[in-house]
């Protein structure tokens, strides 16, 4: 049967002008003066914004290039192996082709071609040669979703960015081309998925006019491979059903949901489903009613059901039930559901059990529910690790937490949890608090760019290293010259730990200022409820610093399997990274390091400012060799974390001095 070719009009290959301003991201193709030649054997929406990827980014001399599913007659004879590659893997290698050598990007799917795409231009724009690519890969999770906490308002709940990129108020009619960007951006990692609206959800979001505007969204976005999800407000019956009751055991809460769930499929077809904060910081939800989360989650799961939806239900819920250890609570209410939640569910927990510190081990959930599908929520967003201003590199924090060893299972970790396989969950999943605004860089800072890349790509492979998407990102954002590479990724690599030491060094967690979070106050103690106090987290006092959560204290180690309970339940054996999260240690303990737990504090304090200055250092240097906008205004941020390292030590170090009366080590006076 003879093939359809169709060979794309040629049209500009050079995308959008090249600004200096960061509006590009990764995506900063060369310009190419001649026009590759691109075949597509399938002519869908998707193709189309695939070849044109391509077209764009290709550089000269670098076509053919083939665009062909691996069941297309003229590929039967090469024997590629495709099958693994799922619905969404992608292979992307050299072959011949009626006697013509051709870059073949091929697929089980379009999104595969539209994957394979993406993947043959970082290639390239890493340095790759294009004679000698050979590509293949398939996500090791299904969902690959953005969390937007933008209120309709545009204001972006812990956003840094500006305000939300969606324009509720001219949408459905005027489709921002910006929104085709950040489709391609999310398409370039493999992300598939976004949440609109903030989990602090109003139940608007859910009217006539709201769903409209998602649905142009969708419209948008659909070509890209991504789909539209919505958080849901729990008593959004009453509000806009006139329902006496949210009950999720109540027929007419039931129904009313289902014609809801009918109402969005109309309009649009592939929506995702919706996320869930319930019972959590005041957000309703079944526990309202006396009904379980898996209650409430469940009465959603069979309203999208029929239209192949998902229910993204949070675990993130802290109440003043649980007084002992608020780190205790998310396990102690969902690990007995495990096993009861709808196979449409999947239940969304944020990497540790606190929240988003800049380090927290990681949450005891992880391999304590294999009955139940679970989702690892990042926030790639900066709340606690100095908003846009400061660079702290969140790679290392992901992977981390990804590799961690749950202790439950031989060879189990956090991300093969994650991925499902173990259990042969049907859906697995990763979500990221996006960090994402309509500043014209996106994320506030050339370097938060890197912290959205970062969560893409582990999305797609939970076992990439940090320090692997690291160089790639930094060769696409800043160009194939290998001393700037190695000074960007340098930079990075020690960025995150800087900002742990100069913030809450030795496992000290949540000591920021009250309400934003931005900046010291450990001392913060007269806040309403305990849990939201500083103090409720470091327990200082003469004796000594730190949360016993052993058997002595909140036993919260006994949520961990017993492997890692052991070690977390001995301070000789805990690392110390997360020593005084587990641990209440006099201040003059002694340390393997040969200091005391105060010296180690102090060192550990200066050693983030040493690295800021050094990151500041490498920085000046590569003013030569980057363009001048976007090296002034990360030199700018640089020296407002200098000065802010050095505030929140010299701040945490007079709390820590007035509380233990303890001068600094070496013999020198307290501070004045
Ligand atoms: O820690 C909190 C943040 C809130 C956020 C909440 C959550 C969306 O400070 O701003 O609310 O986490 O994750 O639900």
């Amino acid at each position: 049967m003879p093939l359809l070719v169709a060979m794309i009009a040629s049209l500009a290959a050079t995308g959008p002008a090249a600004a200096e301003d960061g509006y590009q991201l990764w995506m900063r193709y060369p310009a190419s003066a001649s026009q590759p030649a691109i075949e597509v054997a399938r002519d869908t929406p998707m193709t189309r914004a695939a070849a044109a990827e391509v077209r764009r980014g290709l550089p000269t001399g670098a076509g053919p290039v083939l665009l062909a599913l691996a069941r297309d007659p003229r590929l039967q004879g090469l024997r590629l192996a495709t099958a693994k590659l799922g619905d969404e893997g992608y292979s992307v290698q050299r072959i011949t082709i009626d006697g013509r050598t051709v870059t073949l990007i091929t697929g089980n799917s379009d999104r595969g071609l539209l994957y394979g795409a993406f993947a043959l231009l970082r290639h390239l724009d890493t340095g790759g040669a294009i004679d000698t690519v050979a590509l293949t890969a398939a996500p090791a999770v299904t969902l690959r979703v953005l969390n937007h906490w933008d209120n309709l308002d545009g204001v972006v709940e812990r956003g840094y960015a500006g305000r939300s990129l969606w324009d509720w108020w001219s949408l459905p009619d005027v489709k921002d081309p910006r929104y085709t960007d950040y489709a391609r951006a999310n398409a370039s990692l493999g992300i598939n998925g976004t949440v609109l609206n903030n989990v602090n959800a109003k139940a608007v979001s859910l009217t006539a006019p709201y769903i409209a505007k998602a649905a142009a969204l969708a419209d948008v976005f659909r070509p890209y491979g991504i789909r539209v999800y919505l958080s849901a407000r729990f008593s959004a019956p009453i509000e806009l059903g006139g329902i006496k009751t949210a009950d999720p055991r109540d027929p007419a809460v039931a129904a009313w949901w289902k014609a809801k769930a009918d109402e969005i499929y109309r309009a649009i077809p592939d929506f995702g489903g919706f996320l869930v904060k319930a019972n959590s910081e005041g957000q309703p939800g079944p526990r309202d009613y006396g009904a379980s989360h898996a209650d409430g989650a469940n009465m959603l799961a069979a309203a999208v059901k029929p239209h192949h939806g998902i229910i993204m239900w949070r675990a993130f819920v802290y109440a003043e039930t649980d007084p002992d250890d608020r780190a205790k609570q998310a396990y102690t209410e969902f690990k007995p559901l495990d096993g009861k939640f709808a196979d449409n569910v999947i239940v969304q927990v944020k990497n540790g059990a606190i929240d988003f510190q800049p380090r927290e081990p990681f949450h005891p959930l992880f391999g304590a529910m294999p009955k139940t599908p679970l989702m690892i929520e990042f926030q790639i967003t900066k709340e606690y690790l100095g908003f846009a201003s400061h660079l702290a590199y969140l790679g290392p924090l992901f992977e981390e937490v990804l590799d961690a060893d749950t202790g439950v299972r031989r060879g189990e970790t956090v991300a093969s949890v994650v991925d499902g396989a173990d259990d042969r969950h049907g859906i697995s999943g990763m979500a990221g608090v996006a960090n994402i605004g309509d500043s014209r860089d996106w994320s506030g800072s050339t370097f938060n760019q890197a912290n959205w890349y970062a969560f893409g790509r582990l999305a797609w492979d939970p076992t990439l290293s940090s320090q692997t998407i690291a160089r790639e990102w930094a060769a696409q954002t800043f160009g194939q010259d290998p001393a700037v590479i190695d000074a960007v990724v340098a930079i990075m690599a020690g960025s995150r730990e800087a900002a742990v030491d100069y913030t809450g060094p030795l496992g000290l967690a949540h000591l920021m200022a009250t309400g934003h979070h931005y900046g010291p106050g450990p001392w913060v103690s007269e806040l309403a409820r305990p849990e939201w106090n500083p103090v409720y987290y470091h327990r200082a006092d003469r004796g000594g610093i730190g949360f016993d959560r052993t058997r002595t204290g909140s036993n919260a180690v006994a949520q961990y399997a017993p492997r890692v309970a052991k070690v977390y339940a001995d301070p000789a054996k805990t690392p110390l990274e997360e020593l005084l999260w587990f641990h209440h240690l006099p201040w003059d303990h002694q340390l393997s390091t040969g200091r005391t737990v105060w010296g180690e504090l102090v060192h550990r304090y200066d050693r983030g400012i040493a690295t800021v200055v050094d990151m500041r250092r490498q920085w000046e240097a590569l003013k030569p060799r980057i363009d001048a906008k976007r090296w002034e205004k990360a030199a700018s941020q640089l020296a407002v974390q200098e000065r802010e390292a050095r505030w929140w030590r010299d701040a945490s170090l007079a709390y820590w001095m007035s509380i233990n009366g303890l001068a600094l080590p070496g013999g020198s006076a307290p501070p004045a």
